[in-house]
C-alpha cells in the first residue's frame, strides 16, 4: 500500500517498526479481553471467570482446555504474562496474523464483545 500523507512521507516507517506496532496493538487487545475476563480484578483468571466469559454448552470444556494450555505454571491461574505468551505464540504459528485471532476472540468470547471497545 502506497504512503500517501505528507507525515506518512516525511516519516515513513520501516517493516520492523510496523510489525512492532502491530504487535503492540495485537498486545493491548488482547489484554482488554483478560481484563474483562478478570471479574474480580485480582490480575488472575482462574476457569470460572474464563467460563463465564464464554456462551454456549462448550463453554465448561473450553474454559478448561484455555486454562490447561495456558496455564504453564500450572497453578491454576492463569497470569497476564501467560495469557499474553500463549497468544503471541498463536500469532508465530498462524504466520502473524494477528486479525484472524482477535477475530476467533470474538466469537469465543461473544459476552464481552458489546461491552468491550476492541480494535
Ligand atoms: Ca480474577
Ligand atoms: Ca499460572
Amino acid at each position: 500500500m502506497p504512503e500517501t500523507t505528507a507525515a506518512a512521507r516525511a516519516h515513513p516507517k520501516n517493516t520492523e517498526e510496523r510489525e512492532a506496532d502491530k504487535i503492540l496493538k495485537f498486545k493491548t487487545a488482547v489484554m482488554k479481553y483478560f481484563n474483562k475476563l478478570d471479574i474480580d480484578s485480582d490480575g488472575f483468571l482462574v476457569k470460572e471467570e474464563i467460563r463465564k466469559g464464554m456462551k454456549g454448552a462448550k463453554a465448561e470444556k473450553m474454559a478448561a482446555y484455555y486454562l490447561r494450555d495456558l496455564d504453564v505454571n500450572h497453578d491454576g491461574f492463569i497470569e497476564p504474562d501467560e495469557w499474553i505468551r500463549w497468544f503471541m505464540a498463536v500469532l508465530d504459528r498462524n504466520g502473524g496474523d494477528s486479525e484472524s485471532i482477535l477475530k476467533e476472540l470474538r466469537m469465543v468470547f461473544r459476552n464481552l464483545r458489546d461491552s468491550t471497545e476492541l480494535c
